[in-house]
């Protein structure tokens, strides 16, 4: 239900959505609304400090490196520090998880436990941050397997399929927040001047026509030859399976993973990041499947999308290490199932 102003602009804020969403589950107790609104109040903090970048003297290495061994920009630290500290007290978590801490996150014996799990990564794209480039926080939420007590590991380690809620805020011209709790995907943008997410686009559906592939082209001779053949394909200018060509798409890559992921949802396209042999620390993928492939994979198929590691949907696997690296190939459902057909032909 839209609230009225004066001028008779019917508005919805993030809140009243979240709230009409628990409607429509009548045992849900309100911990996973507060939960979500728990994220969409860090994202807010988070995109005060990140449009101030250069004014705050933020930006910047903090001289500290993290758990892939990157260095640390300020900022990253200070969303990783928001997000747990805004959901670290409020008894709706059994334990989180951060692309910036090696292990999982315990909520402290002083607050009470509770049942669901966050999995996040504070800043996504930080590499950009000093370029002005678009970059973004991701949220994955599951319920808890343990019965009672501390979270665990094994809490953190589901597969996408058990995934409750997932989105991502994306800090560019203006700050947006994306999510789906199984209910489609509904976008809103921040207000600043009022301070709220207001509904901008509800029922995001990713076009059926593709306009965009979205990959690093320039470490094309590290691909596989599936790899390379699908790009080619996307380009127009290689044949699938039965001969076909294809219109050649245009290529657009940011560098950062929620920016490339946004503009394919909107606009139509492929993201991927496969399999490098240039980086021995990618040859299972750069990109990480808990909190970076899931959530996105959870928002791309409520979209009509689909997602891959190249053989497998993303939601159906099942991470056996918190940090664990997936090739990722997310966005237009044709054009991801390509990508699976290639690779089935020419990287046995
Ligand atoms: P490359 C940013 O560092 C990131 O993790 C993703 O956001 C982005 O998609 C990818 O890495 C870019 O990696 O190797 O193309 O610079």
């Amino acid at each position: 239900m839209f609230i009225k102003t004066p001028d008779d602009t019917q508005i919805m804020t993030i809140e009243r959505h979240f709230l009409e969403e628990q409607q429509i589950y009548p045992e849900a107790t309100g911990v996973l609304t507060s939960l979500l609104y728990d994220i969409a109040l860090a994202g807010k903090v988070i995109a005060s400090q990140t449009t101030r970048g250069g004014l705050a003297e933020i930006l910047g290495q903090s001289g500290n490196t993290n758990v892939q061994g990157e260095q640390v920009m300020k900022l990253d630290e200070l969303a990783d520090r928001m997000v747990s500290r805004l959901n670290d007290h409020t008894g709706r978590l059994a334990v989180m998880a951060s692309e910036e801490q090696e292990g999982i996150i315990p909520i402290s014996p002083r607050y009470p436990t509770g049942k669901y799990v966050l999995l996040y990564d504070p800043l996504d794209g930080s590499s950009n941050i000093d370029y002005n480039v678009s970059i973004g926080t991701i949220f994955a939420i599951y319920r808890r397997k343990s019965e009672d007590g501390p979270g665990t590991l094994d809490d953190c380690l589901q597969k996408g399929r058990d995934l409750v809620a997932s989105g991502y805020l994306i800090y560019g011209a203006s700050t947006m927040l994306v999510y789906t709790s199984g209910m489609g995907v509904h976008g809103f943008t921040l207000d600043p001047s009022v301070g709220e997410f207001l509904l901008t686009h509800p029922n995001i559906r990713m076009p059926e026509k593709p306009k965009y592939y979205s990959v690093n082209q320039g470490y094309e001779k590290f691909w596989s030859e599936g790899v390379r053949r699908f790009t080619h394909y996307l380009q127009g200018d290689e044949p699938d399976a039965d001969g076909q060509y294809r219109k050649g798409l245009s290529l657009r890559y940011i560098g950062s993973m929620v920016a490339d992921f946004h503009r394919n949802l909107l606009g139509g396209g492929v993201f991927y990041y496969p399999v490098d042999n240039k980086d021995p620390r990618y040859t299972q993928g750069k990109l990480r499947i808990t909190y970076e492939g899931a959530p996105l994979a959870f928002i791309t198929e409520q979209a009509g999308g689909s997602s891959s590691n190249g053989k497998q949907n993303l939601l159906d696997i099942q991470p056996t290490s918190l940090h664990q690296r997936t090739p990722l190939y997310i966005g237009n459902r044709d054009l991801v199932e390509k990508a699976e057909e290639f690779i089935r032909l020419y990287d046995r």
